[in-house]
């Protein structure tokens, strides 16, 4: 048992409790965290601001919300009992199913009795001379813990956009990020959508098959993909499992993107024209993400990545019969990929319904809301209920909202100020002792999230017990290998076409923030190895102190 569990519970003088870690949130990451972190004997609060477990599948209940990673590959793999029993209903299970999961999580693995929901960190500040985090909470109280794990997810600071007369607006107001938890029913409302991501062409389709009509208001079109969703036969489920070591193998370990599925052994451009068509149309009728996986070089070469562009935008041509709409809804100023692709159910099809219009705002922008319309800059647009697909403040934005103050009163949004800068994605350098899971610098958002966060977790729950088994106190990033990092994820992301989009994975989505490709684009395999060869080299490049080496450096 540790240390702190010896001062665990509130003493009435201070009201203050003591923890070895504190997590904050109780999303996927959140909840295997806890897991592992008690079977090392610690104490442990997870800090959760929702009513439930389940993070972002918690807040996004918008209509047609659904994973974009099948579902069998979307879910936990610690546990082979659990991967056994639970049956999901369908190749991409919706939102709600998604929740059931994991609540069945937190109670197969008792994990809520750790967990306090309805509370947000509002600040947590180092302490050099104990070596631990004091962590304010809503509600005024303070709690002390040795670690803090940050799993708060990369897609949880939903973003509404400041519009002119939004506040004004008559009608309802929904943001798919944060929907509210009853049903809404939009039958025989006018609806407007504003934003065209992955969110807007999941539930597009579903609130058109309701409202009287729907307006979609687009500022940039996006490349979507068939999801083909479909349910799935219990012979499919039962295929799956048996052959689930190697599934999860090759989603850790060889597959760029944490999704098991066939590699891909060549580039786009030596096929010729028809082999490189029947490829396209094969993966296009198996549906997914793994589309971009037909060629090897789809994210790098610019003309490999037109054939693939090229085929897409002739799909949406034949599928949306309305030319002049079928030319708005093909994207043309990205390369395909270099946006997280979306998938879908019949999203450009519902473009041929007469209850559906599309406003292009490149040509005609929103000039502000009115009470009771959206007015662009030609025309007014009258709608009872407008709803924001409008995204999130992504990577960052969850962490930014917690005032975090390390070591000599440095705080990490002003450290951060000119972008996120961490070694492995794992601790920043002057933040000693705080863990981020899924955070900037690592695969994250570019990856099968389960299989990253479980890479993560696992990570730190082994560098935790390192750290205790030897006796050291406090581990800190070096500030020569995070600069090392932070220019090899840069210079990574600048031989793709990637930085090209100005994607919300740069940051380009939020005013103001500073445009830096986020993510660690090299791949879960190639950054699984080169984590494990850190711890195994004593993790290299990060600085451990025992107690009394740290107590004599604060002193001094
Ligand atoms: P995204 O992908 O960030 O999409 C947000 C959309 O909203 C996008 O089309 C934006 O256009 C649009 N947007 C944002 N602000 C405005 C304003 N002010 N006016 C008009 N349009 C606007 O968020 P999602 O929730 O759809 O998806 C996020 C991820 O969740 C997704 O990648 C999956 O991994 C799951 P823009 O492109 O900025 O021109």
């Amino acid at each position: 048992m540790s240390n702190m569990q010896a001062v665990s519970g509130t003493s009435e003088a201070t009201d203050v409790e003591a923890y070895d870690v504190v997590v904050v949130g109780a999303g996927f990451a959140g909840m295997y965290m806890l897991h592992r972190l008690r079977r090392l004997g610690l104490s442990v609060r997870v800090y959760e601001q929702g009513g439930g477990v389940g993070g972002t599948w918690y807040w996004n209940r918008y209509p047609g919300a659904r994973c974009d990673v099948e579902s069998m590959q979307y879910s936990y793999s610690f546990s082979d009992e659990l991967q056994q029993e639970w049956d999901w209903s369908e190749r991409y299970a919706p939102q709600a199913e998604i929740l059931k999961y994991a609540n069945h999580v937190a109670d197969r693995f008792n994990l809520r009795d750790d967990i306090q929901f309805n509370v947000r960190v509002e600040q947590a500040v180092f302490d050099a001379g104990t070596n631990a985090w004091q962590v304010a909470i809503s509600g005024g109280k303070t709690t002390i813990a040795k670690y803090i794990v940050l799993a708060t997810g990369c897609l949880s600071n939903a973003r509404v956009p400041d519009i002119k007369g939004l506040s004004d607006f008559k009608g309802e107001v929904y943001h798919t990020g944060h929907w509210p938890h009853e049903k809404i029913d939009f039958t025989g409302k006018r609806v407007g959508v504003i934003g065209t991501g992955s969110s807007a062409i999941q539930s597009v389709p579903v609130i058109a098959a309701q409202a009287r009509h729907l307006t979609v208001f687009q500022r940039t079109a996006n490349f979507s993909i068939p999801a083909r969703n479909a349910a799935l036969t219990s012979e499919e489920r039962a295929a799956i499992r048996t052959n689930y070591p190697e599934i999860r193998r090759v989603a850790r370990e060889e597959a760029r993107n944490g999704i098991y599925t066939d590699l891909p052994d060549r580039g786009a451009l030596e096929d010729g024209d028809n082999a490189r068509r029947a490829k396209y149309e094969e993966r296009w009728r198996r549906g997914g993400l793994t589309f971009m996986s037909a060629y090897n070089n789809l994210v790098v070469d610019q003309a490999a990545n037109d054939t693939a562009a090229d085929f897409v935008r002739a799909k949406i041509a034949e599928i949306v019969k309305d030319p002049h709409t079928a030319k708005l809804l093909q994207p043309h100023n990205h390369p395909i990929g270099s946006k997280r692709i979306c998938i879908d159910t019949d999203y450009f099809a519902t473009f041929n319904r007469p209850n559906v219009s599309l406003v292009d705002l490149t040509s005609d922008p929103i000039e502000e809301i009115l009470p009771h319309a959206v007015r662009t800059v030609a025309k007014e647009y009258e709608v009872d209920a407008l709803v924001l697909a409008t995204g999130f403040d992504a990577m960052t934005g969850s962490v930014a909202k917690i005032d975090i103050v390390g070591r000599h009163g440095q705080t990490l949004n002003r450290k951060w100020a000119e972008g996120p800068k961490t070694y492995l994605g794992l601790m920043s350098a002057g933040f000693p002792n705080l863990f981020i899971v899924t955070g900037p610098g690592s695969p994250s958002v570019l990856s099968n999230m389960i299989v990253s966060i479980e890479q993560h977790v696992d990570w730190i729950a082994d560098c935790i017990a390192h750290m205790r088994a030897r006796g050291f106190e406090a581990m800190e990033a070096n500030k020569e290998a995070e600069d090392k990092w932070v220019a090899h994820v840069n210079e990574v992301a600048h031989t793709t076409l990637y930085p090209q989009a100005n994607s919300w994975y740069m940051g380009a989505n939020i005013p103001g923030k500073p445009q830096v490709f986020m993510p660690y684009i090299g791949g879960v395999g190639a950054y699984r190895r080169i984590c494990d060869e850190v711890a195994a080299k004593g993790y290299e490049g990060f600085a451990m102190t025992a107690a009394e080496q740290s107590r004599a450096a604060a002193a001094s």
